[in-house]
């Protein structure tokens, strides 16, 4: 039986050989989760956020059906090309599209499948998948909690989406055994918002402890991490622009019976176009934010070894 290999980038191969700090970086949010031509923008900004906290940015996705952890910034460019045609991939697609030789992005699962492959402990993103609002009657939660839970990996987060049933997100990764850290916070993050209205139970102050405590908890546990660190606070949507537009977002989902992978971002576009743009710019803020926060957490965790 022959194996899919993971191909490096150079940088991420040369830093992984040395184990120097590397930051796994997904491509959903490029190819689905933010229109062009910030998209890109937002890609590049992440990855040279990374370099600043002096780790090495390892952006994955699928391009022609090879697996890459460190795309080129060619590679890159076409995933996030709106004209291609590029698959979203969730942990479980990975195989099939590396087979059928297809472009893809990956989701926050499919992209610690991949990273905890290769070595690398630490991922950004903007925020993890969840538990949908009607998932009492479709099931809908997202593969990105149930991979998590066996995936050692540490995402960095502004915790989930508000468009998303919060308190059943945080019931589930309690069940699932993902530890659920605030990151000099002790409010679970909404994402677009610094307090989703949730208390966490543990917080860590700097990123020399959120590496010492990851690491021990690898002793006792498979699960990854889920560090939430919310949104800077001068690039927080206002409250009532927000509550609107998470009412009018879910309406037109529902309206329109948007099912499956199409959920997402079908209402992250209906949530950017009822904020008026103000959702991407606050995306794109956290996004950096929380790539520059792992780059710190993945050198500390670098020195730890
Ligand atoms: N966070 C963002 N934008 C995104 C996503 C997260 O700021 O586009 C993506 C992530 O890739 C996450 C995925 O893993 O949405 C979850 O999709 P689903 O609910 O279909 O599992
Ligand atoms: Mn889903």
């Amino acid at each position: 039986m022959s194996s899919v290999p993971v191909v490096l980038g150079p940088a991420v191969a040369d830093a992984l050989s040395a184990h120097r700090a590397v930051v796994a970086l997904e491509t959903t949010i490029v190819a689905h989760g933010l229109p062009a031509p910030l998209n890109l923008e937002v890609a590049a900004a992440c990855e040279e956020a990374v370099r600043e906290s002096g780790a090495v940015p390892a952006t994955i996705g699928v391009h022609g059906g090879r697996v890459v952890a460190g795309l080129s910034a060619e590679e890159l460019a076409e995933l996030a090309d709106p004209r291609r045609e590029v698959a979203k991939l969730s942990a479980r697609d990975l195989g099939l599209a590396a087979a059928a030789g297809i472009d893809g992005a990956t989701t926050v699962a499919g992209t610690i499948a991949v990273a905890h492959q290769v070595g690398i402990a630490v991922m950004a993103t903007g925020g993890l998948g969840g538990v949908h609002r009607d998932a009492a009657t479709t099931f809908d939660e997202s593969a990105d909690l149930m991979t998590l839970a066996r995936t050692p990996v540490l995402v960095v987060a502004s915790g989930v989406k508000s468009i998303l049933d919060i308190g059943a997100t945080l019931e589930r990764l309690d069940s699932l055994g993902v530890p659920v850290v605030g990151y000099q916070t002790d409010r679970f993050p909404g994402f677009y918002r610094r307090d989703a209205g949730f208390a966490l139970e543990w917080t860590m102050d700097s990123p020399a402890a959120a590496a010492r405590a990851f690491a021990a908890h690898r002793s006792f546990s498979p699960s990854g991490w889920l560090l939430a660190h919310p949104v800077p606070a001068e690039s927080e949507l206002d409250a009532e622009l927000h509550d609107a537009a998470v009412a009018a977002a879910l309406e037109e989902a529902r309206i329109a019976g948007v099912t499956g992978k199409a959920v997402t971002p079908a209402l992250l576009a209906s949530f950017a176009e009822r904020t008026g743009g103000a959702s991407v710019t606050t995306n794109r803020d956290l996004v950096v934010a929380n790539a520059r926060l792992a780059g710190h957490v993945a050198v500390a965790l670098a020195a730890l070894s």
